[in-house]
C-alpha cells in the first residue's frame, strides 16, 4: 500500500487524473487550503455531476482516485501539505 505526501505553493496542484493504486485512500489536509475538482467515473458519466470543494487544516478526505478523476489546487494564503494513504 502507497502513503503520500503533497506539498506545493498557491497555484500548484495535480492536473486532471485517475491514479492506479490498488485502494481507495484517504487524504488529510495538515496546512493550507486546496480545492478539489472530482470527475465522476465513466460508469455515471450522465447521473453524476462534478464536485468541487475545499479542504482546510484538519479535514480528511476520502476518495476512490482510481475511479474518480481528480485535479487539484493550492489557493492563495499558505502552502499546503497534505498527508494520506490507501486503506482497504
Ligand atoms: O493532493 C494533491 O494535490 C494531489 C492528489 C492526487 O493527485 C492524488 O491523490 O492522486
Amino acid at each position: 500500500m502507497v502513503d503520500w505526501i503533497f506539498m506545493g505553493g498557491p497555484g500548484q496542484g495535480a492536473h486532471m487524473q485517475v491514479d492506479s493504486v490498488k485502494h481507495m485512500s484517504w487524504q488529510a489536509q495538515v496546512r493550507g487550503h486546496k480545492q478539489w475538482q472530482l470527475a465522476p467515473p465513466p460508469e455515471c458519466l450522465y447521473h453524476c455531476r462534478w464536485i468541487t470543494f475545499t479542504v482546510a487544516p484538519g479535514e480528511i478526505l476520502v476518495v476512490d482516485t482510481n475511479r474518480w478523476y481528480h485535479k487539484t489546487n493550492v489557493l492563495p494564503g499558505d502552502i499546503s501539505i497534505t498527508i494520506g494513504a490507501e486503506y482497504d
